[in-house]
């Protein structure tokens, strides 16, 4: 009976940790350093940038050069990241940057919670020098 008790408290003891655990504040976009290094287009399949990132190239390249996604990946993008210095990049919905053009995101910036028709719905994207206008 004594074990039991003792076990008991053991339990409690932990229950209550366990509880403060998960009201500690999670850190915002604590996750957008694991898109690396700069210069990548990062893609998550959760918002806040949550688990491991699909990372892309997207600096460097001429503008208007076009990437399909890996099939695995279309579709799937719930949080996104400009990770360059000076490009633009452009998302579609279709492969080869066909479909509907649905978000612009100019260098170093981010999306945490694709909502709407952005969210499962990227297939491709273009780069452009950020301020061209290609
Ligand atoms: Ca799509």
């Amino acid at each position: 009976m004594m074990i039991i008790r003792r076990l008991a408290v053991v339990l409690a003891a932990v229950g209550s940790l366990t509880a403060a655990n998960a009201v500690l504040p999670v850190p915002a976009h604590a996750a957008l350093s694991d898109c690396a290094p700069v210069g990548q287009n990062c893609f998550w399949a959760a918002t806040d940038y949550a688990g491991t990132p699909y990372e892309s190239g997207a600096s460097g390249w001429p503008d208007g050069t076009c990437i399909t996604l890996p099939a695995s990946w279309r579709n799937v993008a719930s949080s996104i990241y400009n990770r360059t210095a000076a490009t633009s990049i452009r998302y579609y919905s279709g492969t080869s940057c066909s479909g509907t053009l649905l978000i612009v995101l100019f260098p170093g910036t981010a999306r945490p919670e694709l909502t709407g028709n952005l969210n499962n719905n990227i297939d491709s994207y273009k780069v452009t020098t950020f301020g061209s206008a290609a």
